[in-house]
């Protein structure tokens, strides 16, 4: 049964738990809810790379600071449909299409996103977008495009985010997952570890996530990428013990969604991450870059597979294929709506250093 009152004790005690013991526990659940051999297969591409406005302390694309990453302007619909079907033949059932927004604005650039999610839906693969921020009407736009998935993560505790981002609150985030409710698309919602957020964080986190009624249908649990430029550049990264035990815990919280074993797997072993799929992981993200860092590469990760026996799912298994609806027969208008998304604007002393530190690079 799924709970939707799960409280920050509970869940740092599951956290804390002897590890055999939450591994068991996670694998039972996983069992009862999932077929244990099937993991469904995400290819990530960044349909608008870098240039984005917000301050995420974690992200090689905000423009504030100085990254190597390079910037590109939106993709064609034809780029995005190549990709996609070397994705499809690659094995990926979903493709997970990443802008480098604060929010969606209705326009020129949202029409040929919602080209790009037709285009994609008609090649019978399900289709996630990842956007920033939406409104209810935007949504189901998407919804409308036969858009699968959106993917809006809360990253971390309401307590922590404060100390990552400034640009943007908590409740932003809270209420694009419930615009994207309001539609037929799935959500998609979770978060980095490793950022320096405390155990609390990371159950608090979670708390939020769980006690979303419903439960978001996947949780993407990351493993900051620490990159050159960004203010979290200097993190140490997790050990796979936290992987793994953060793995199983969002398991036993949410015993239906596909936790996808997301950014970090370039510093797993095969052992490591035999370990999170034994502890509930059941997606992943395939390809050898994420947005705009590596991946493991894609013959790597279909020879682990056999390894370990497992299976890539099929597209559409946990739910049908959404019908696409034509630019010319749709019956949302665009409103051209500017909504006021928050602007908390408070001071995080290390993202204000390393915006200043890249003004001074060349
Ligand atoms: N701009 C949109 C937004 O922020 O929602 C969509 C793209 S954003 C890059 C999507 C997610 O990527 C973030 O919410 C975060 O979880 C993840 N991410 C970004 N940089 C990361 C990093 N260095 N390490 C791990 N995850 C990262
Ligand atoms: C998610 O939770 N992780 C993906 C996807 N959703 C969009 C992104 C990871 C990005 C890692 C850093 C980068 O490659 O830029
Ligand atoms: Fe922009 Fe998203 Fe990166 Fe934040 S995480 S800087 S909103 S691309």
């Amino acid at each position: 049964m799924t709970r939707n009152d799960w409280t920050k004790e509970e869940i740092l005690a599951i956290y804390n738990k002897p590890l055999m013991e939450l591994l068991y526990e996670a694998a039972t659940v996983h069992r009862i809810h999932h077929d244990p051999n099937k993991v469904q297969v995400s290819t990530l591409l960044s349909i608008k790379t870098g240039g984005c406005p917000e301050d995420c302390g974690y992200c090689p694309q905000a423009a504030r600071y100085h990254t190597d990453i390079e910037g590109n302007d939106l993709m064609s619909v034809s780029q995005v449909k190549a990709q996609a079907l070397r994705a499809k033949s690659s094995g990926s059932s979903r493709v997970c299409m990443g802008a480098a927004w604060r929010n969606v604005k209705d326009g020129k650039e949202f029409d040929n996103v919602l080209e790009m999610v037709r285009t994609i839906n008609k090649l019978d693969m399900e289709v996630c977008c990842t956007l920033g921020m939406v409104t209810e009407n935007q949504a189901k736009r998407l919804a409308e495009a036969g858009l699968y998935a959106y993917n809006h993560n809360l990253d971390s505790s309401e307590e922590y985010y404060k100390e990552v981002i400034s640009t943007r609150g908590y409740q932003d985030r809270l209420d694009t997952i419930s615009n994207v409710r309001k539609s037929k698309v799935t959500v998609c919602s979770g978060g980095i570890i490793g950022m320096g957020e405390s155990l609390e964080d990371r159950a608090g986190m979670l708390v939020a996530l769980a006690t979303l009624n419903p439960q978001p249908e996947s949780t993407p649990i990351n493993a900051l990428v620490p990159v050159e430029g960004t203010p979290l550049e200097e993190q140490q990264k997790i050990s796979i013990w936290e992987m793994l035990r953060m793995i199983a815990t969002t398991r036993i919280v949410m015993p239906e969604t596909q936790v996808r074993l997301s950014a970090g797997r370039t510093d797993m072993s095969r052992e490591g991450q035999a370990m999170c799929f034994f502890a509930g992981a059941n997606s992943i993200f395939a390809g050898d870059k994420l947005l705009t860092t590596p991946n493991p590469n894609v013959d790597d990760d279909m020879a682990m597979f056999k390894l370990l026996g497992l299976k890539p799912q099929k597209a559409f298994e946990k739910k049908p294929q959404p019908q696409s609806v034509s630019a010319e027969e749709s019956k949302y208008k665009h409103l051209g709506e500017k909504p006021k998304w928050s602007r908390p604007g408070h001071t995080i002393e290390r993202n204000v250093e390393a915006k200043a530190k890249s003004k001074t690079k060349v």
